[in-house]
């Protein structure tokens, strides 16, 4: 007889959760909600969140960079066990969706509420984490919290990190009161799986639900500084200018033609500010993200190298100075194989459709997996779109992603393996 625990997902309850945390950081203005990391909004998220934990009647922990964990303890917990993780970020980019990051953290409730309103332990404790600054809008690294869970980031570094404002992490993190005492990766999962929205167009354009997340791409973010002269847009001729502002577009036209021709690295500069950022004047100085993304590790330093050779060439040739700094460098993933393989054997149960994918966009998941196996599952995102207030998936395919969820818990907790 299967001890396969007869469980039922409180769907209403998830969305209902989905919206209130949605309405926490609304910008009437611009649209979406924004809750960036160590913010007001983003304090005021943490505490609902707590408030739904502590309805759940969890074990609630926060650990020295503000991570937030809640544990529905099995029977024979004494403190020590450890628990199958599932988790994500309520930090959020400006003008953000709903669902990026929340859906997996309040997926994660849901989970243990099922366990709850069956009135049954888990036969393994169960834990929803929360990561701080999964975003690394304000504070970089992204991924920042489970970073340093995972010990790819000492804690003092990171609450000595400086944040595009000025502030220090350390200090905004005790101004919110989540600076914890527990020691990041005190408790080393088990095995974690995150659900998440696929925030790429792969699902709907292919009409599958579920994505099966066997890796993800590697990642890299550098701030790029030009230092050139200004000077009269009027009397000064082309071949006298060392002009900031050109270089600056100069190497985000690059990168595209780079992009392009590679066929699978993705380039972005999300960021640009031109000194003294004045019609009539030559910009003296250009600052500016770039975002390089692939899933082989060989044509990502391929990407890097290139970018490093043109900065090199246009320094030269236009007579200006270019400083780099290196703000994010994460390798590619491969998540675990059974984990993956149990999700794809849920999704057929239910019968689903589904695909196996790599993952876009950067997850909590891909540093978990540094110390523990883990895996991820996605959900159509509509349009593709994503970092944007029309983000949207529908509701039956919230709730379809957060039974396979359960459906892999449940079967984890209780198979031997
Ligand atoms: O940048 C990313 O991919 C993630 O959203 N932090
Ligand atoms: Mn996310
Ligand atoms: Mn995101």
């Amino acid at each position: 007889m299967s001890n396969v625990p007869d469980l039922h997902l409180n769907g209403a309850k998830l969305l209902e959760q989905i919206k209130a945390l949605g309405d926490i950081g609304v910008d009437l203005t611009h649209g979406g909600r924004t809750r960036i990391a160590l913010g007001d909004a983003e304090k005021t998220g943490r505490d609902q969140l707590v408030v739904w934990m502590r309805e759940l009647e969890l074990d609630i922990q926060v650990d020295r960079i503000g991570n937030i964990f809640g544990s529905l303890r099995s029977a024979n917990d004494t403190g020590h066990e450890q628990p199958f993780m599932m988790g994500s970020h309520i930090d959020t980019v400006t003008n953000a969706g709903a669902l990026d990051g929340c859906y997996g953290v309040l997926a994660g409730l849901a989970v243990q509420r099922a366990y709850r309103e069956a009135g049954i332990l888990p036969d393994r404790t169960i834990t929803v984490g929360a990561f701080t600054n999964e975003e690394g809008v304000r504070y970089q690294p992204d991924m920042m919290g489970s970073l340093v869970y995972a010990g790819g980031l000492s804690v003092q570094e990171a609450l000595d990190t400086l944040g595009t404002d000025g502030s220090r992490l350390g200090d905004e993190l005790i101004r919110i009161g989540y600076a914890g005492d527990l020691e990041p990766g005190a408790v080393i999962p088990h095995e974690y799986l995150e659900l998440h929205i696929e925030q790429g167009p792969i699902l709907e354009a292919e009409n599958t639900l579920i994505g099966v997340v066997e890796n993800l791409q590697g990642i890299s973010w550098q701030q790029v500084t030009v230092k050139g002269n200004a000077n009269h847009a009027g009397t000064t001729p082309t071949r006298l200018r060392h002009d900031a502002g050109y270089v600056a577009c100069a190497v985000t036209t690059e990168l595209r033609r780079l992009a392009k021709a590679s066929g699978t690295t993705l380039a972005t500069v999300g960021c640009m500010t031109f000194e003294p950022n004045v019609i009539n004047v030559i910009p003296r100085r250009a600052s500016f993200t770039v975002d390089l993304r692939d899933p082989d590790e060989g044509k990502l330093i391929k990407a890097e190298q290139h970018l490093a050779v043109f900065l090199a060439q246009l320094a030269e040739e236009e007579g200006v100075s270019i400083e780099t700094e290196q703000l994010v460098r994460f390798q590619p993933v491969t998540f675990d194989s059974s984990l993956a393989n149990a999700i794809e054997i849920s999704a057929q149960r239910f019968g689903f459709r589904h695909r196996r994918m790599t993952s876009g966009a950067g997850h909590d998941a891909q540093m978990i997996a540094r110390i523990a196996p883990a895996a991820m599952i996605f959900v159509p995102s509509r349009g593709g779109i994503s970092h944007n207030p029309r983000e949207h998936t529908d509701d039956d395919q919230l709730l379809a992603g957060a039974e396979v969820l359960l459906d892999v818990v449940k079967r984890r907790l209780t198979a031997p393996h």
